[in-house]
């Protein structure tokens, strides 16, 4: 057909290009320059874009073909050229992203643009010829204002824009609103700075903007500096809100492939946006510059929940930064090792409870000199009767600990769901931090002021058995009021343990150690216990912390108190 002009893959660097997208359909109307297919190679994604304007007659590739230069693509008409054109397949200039690609380039020799004229350029096709015009933009019906100050100048000069681009930010004592560019161009000069006052038909820069022509329109030369109006983008009797984004607006493409041409590619790495997670809502879900704008704003404005980190306060509160990426690999052989199951579990409540908990620790010691004596004693009897029974320092920290807890309630409470009110348990039930192979688990034992030493022993190899052995039930892990930690049969002296929401205290264990003591007269070795004791300041004053502390090590030192 006579009518219809092949277009052809441009130099692409040599090499076989895969077809990620065609962008255009049979009887699609395009603009010169827009895309009509994008193409990718293992270094670039890059756009083909139309060489004049026209109508799409046939479309001779599909997504996932390989094409290299000069392959048939597809073939256009225009009006124009169904009476004129002879066909000659054209070779558009590619739009490459990262590194430029030698292309087979039209040759466009621009003349000299001065303000308010109109220069020709060059026939790129044997139908089309590309005219540079400059426009004078000028500022839009704003309603009644007039004298609205500019608050923003969103381009520079020699900036190449696209249509509808923000130009400059206006703001009445009613509105704020953005001067879009009424068409793709160069800015040749801009007019107006921050600070200036504008009115309806002030003007904004001038464009310097490519139109096509057909030959028989080149013979009616185009009109001088044409003014160009472009249309307010808010309404002028509202201050506009940020263009919200929704996950859900627009398409996503059906075959998980990215739809965006290299310019929004690079946008979107200069922002550090992951277009896998930006929905496209321009043709075919393709994804475009607004996309990537409300997904920033979006981004930024919405509270912050990730696998790893469980923030989650509200707009302008607790924003926390994404980890760093490294690639270890370059530093050293590494293994990539999943994390546990209670370690995936664990960890985001942990780091919850650590970023959303003002945590105070009270570090205080407990003379267990005369406790540890008692406990050796009945472990000593409790082999000769052949018992299996073994009492560890920890039952006797969790019988001081249910003292305290009685002593001083605030500690046996948790914050009501609405953060204004305690709800007091009268109840005292202790969690015990145990560590298994798989990580971390808190199994609960009940009414720890009820029962003896023995029975707490008993139950204390029990429910660590039970988890070393993966066999506690989610029932045994809940209804704890105040949690310990013992690191004392590994070591340290001290930690800041975190923590165990919905409890608002815990208390941490560490190694006892002989320390000479101080009597009045003579020091004397004694053995100390670390106590690392946190709280959540919001519910527990500091003064009240030290009472509790100082009421556990008084009765963890005297074995009186804590047998009773
Ligand atoms: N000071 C000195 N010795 C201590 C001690 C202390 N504070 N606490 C325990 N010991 C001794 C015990 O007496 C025992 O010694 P013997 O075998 O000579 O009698 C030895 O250390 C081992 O005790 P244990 O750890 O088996 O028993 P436990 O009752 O003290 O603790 C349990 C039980 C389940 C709490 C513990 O095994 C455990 O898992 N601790 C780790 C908790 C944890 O990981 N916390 C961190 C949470 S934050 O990541």
């Amino acid at each position: 057909m006579s009518d219809l002009t092949d277009v052809l893959v441009p130099d692409v660097g040599g090499e076989e290009v895969e077809v990620i997208e065609v962008c255009v359909a049979v009887g699609d109307t395009v603009e010169v320059e827009e895309s009509l297919i994008t193409v990718e190679s293992d270094k670039a994604s890059m756009d083909i874009p139309a060489p004049f304007a026209g109508k799409i007659a046939e479309v001779l590739v599909s997504v996932g073909d390989k094409v290299s230069i000069d392959k048939l693509i597809m073939k256009m008409s225009t009006a124009e050229s169904v009476a004129a054109a002879p066909e000659t397949p054209s070779a558009p200039a590619p739009v490459l992203d990262p590194a430029p690609v030698a292309v087979a380039e039209p040759a466009v020799t621009e003349s000299t643009v001065t303000e308010n004229t109109v220069t020709e350029s060059t026939v790129t096709e044997n139908t089309v010829t590309e005219s540079v015009q400059v426009i004078e933009v000028i500022v839009p019906d704003i309603g009644d204002a007039t004298d609205v100050d500019i608050i923003e100048v969103l381009v520079t000069e020699g900036e190449e824009l696209e249509e509808e681009q923000g130009l400059i930010t206006l703001e009445t004592d009613k509105a704020t609103m953005e001067v879009p560019a009424p068409q793709a161009g160069v800015v040749k000069a801009l007019k107006v700075a921050v600070g200036d006052k504008v009115s309806q038909g002030s003007l904004v820069l001038l464009l310097e903007v490519v139109a096509a022509t057909s030959v028989a329109e080149k013979a009616s030369p185009a009109p001088v500096a044409e003014k160009a109006i472009p249309e307010p983008t808010a309404d002028v009797t509202e201050k506009v809100a940020p263009v919200p984004y929704h996950p859900s607006a627009g398409e996503k493409s059906k075959t998980g492939k990215i739809y965006a041409s290299p310019a929004i590619r690079r946008l979107a790495s200069e922002f550090g946006v992951d277009l896998t997670l930006v929905t496209g809502t321009g043709r075919k879900g393709r994804i475009v510059k607004e996309d990537v704008q409300s997904f920033v704003k979006y981004e930024l404005s919405r509270p912050k929940m990730t696998p790893s980190s469980s923030v989650t306060q509200g707009s302008g509160g607790l924003q926390v930064l994404p980890p760093p990426k490294v690639d270890f690999s370059k530093f050293g052989e590494v293994e990539e090792i999943p994390l546990t199951r209670i370690q995936k579990i664990s960890g985001p409540n942990l780091h919850r409870n650590w970023v959303t908990i003002p945590h105070v620790t009270q570090f205080d010691e407990a003379d267990i000199t005369d406790v540890e004596a008692f406990r050796k004693e009945q472990n000593a009897q409790a082999q000769k009767q052949k018992s299996d029974v073994k009492i560890t320092p920890l039952v006797f920290i969790m019988k001081a600990a249910a003292s305290a807890l009685q002593a001083y309630p605030v500690f046996n409470s948790s914050l009501s769901e609405s953060g204004e009110a305690l709800i007091q348990k009268k109840y005292i039930h202790i969690g015990i931090a145990v560590d298994t192979p798989g990580g971390l688990v808190v199994p609960v034992v009940r009414d720890v002021d009820k029962k003896g030493i023995v029975a707490l022993s008993n139950e204390l190899m029990e429910i660590s058995k039970k988890a070393r052995d993966g066999k506690l039930k989610a029932a045994d892990m809940q209804g704890s009021c105040f949690t310990i930690s013992s690191l004392g049969g590994i070591g340290g002296t001290a930690f800041t343990p975190i923590v165990n929401a919905p409890d608002v205290a815990i208390l941490g264990v560490s190694k006892s150690d002989m320390k000479p003591k101080w009597n009045g007269s003579e020091f004397i070795p004694r053995l100390m216990l670390p106590l690392s004791l946190s709280y959540d300041h919001r519910v527990i004053d500091g003064a009240v912390a030290a009472r509790f502390s100082v009421h556990l090590a008084g009765v963890l030192s005297d074995i009186r108190r804590l047998v009773l």
